[in-house]
């Protein structure tokens, strides 16, 4: 069934909010929409600059298999055309199985919204068990991406225990 509580871990990946140039609106939404769920528990906070290495770190140390063995990883932020948007370069080495379903889904709803979510290069996929989801920076962007799978989460989840 999908009765069970599934533990959550956010990474914001921006170097403005690393060096406290900006507010991390973005992970403080994502938690609002999870928290209406009932199904999530955030158990993990990070916030990293736009670096690879560092990206990959905290992914490592957060998957099931871990000492922290978080079921979903979401991280928002760095997925863009930027010079030092490497999100997507992060994630896509350290993946057992990618999921490109997850990111068709989001870019779908998302372009009925708006045509910039052309400029969102997401990447999905399965790592030792936990699922990692990579989603945009802004606050809006991140909600509505997250909003778009949301539902389907949970048995994506139980499927991959
Ligand atoms: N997706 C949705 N649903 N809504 C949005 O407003 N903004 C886009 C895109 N995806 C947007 C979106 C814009 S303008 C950019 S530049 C990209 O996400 C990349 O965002 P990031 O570099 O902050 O990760
Ligand atoms: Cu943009």
């Amino acid at each position: 069934s999908c009765s069970k509580m599934y533990s959550v871990g956010i990474i914001t990946v921006s170097d403005r909010c690393y060096n406290g140039t900006a507010e991390d609106l973005s992970s403080v939404a994502l938690k609002e929409i999870l928290q209406d769920q009932k199904k999530f528990d955030i158990k993990k906070k990070e916030l990293v600059p736009d670096e690879v290495m560092k990206i990959q770190k905290v992914i490592c140390s957060w998957t099931r298999n871990s000492d922290e063995n978080i079921d979903l990883i979401l991280l928002t932020g760095g997925t863009g055309f930027g010079t030092r948007d490497v999100t997507p370069e992060a994630v896509t080495p350290i993946l057992d199985k990618v999921a490109d379903g997850l990111s068709v889904a989001m870019l779908t709803n998302s372009l009925k919204i708006t045509p910039f979510a052309a400029l969102s290069r997401p990447v999905c996929g399965i790592r030792n068990k936990s699922i990692i989801i990579t989603l945009p920076g802004s606050p809006k962007a991140a909600k509505e991406n997250l909003e778009s799978i949301l539902n389907i989460l949970p048995h994506a989840l139980e499927l991959t225990l």
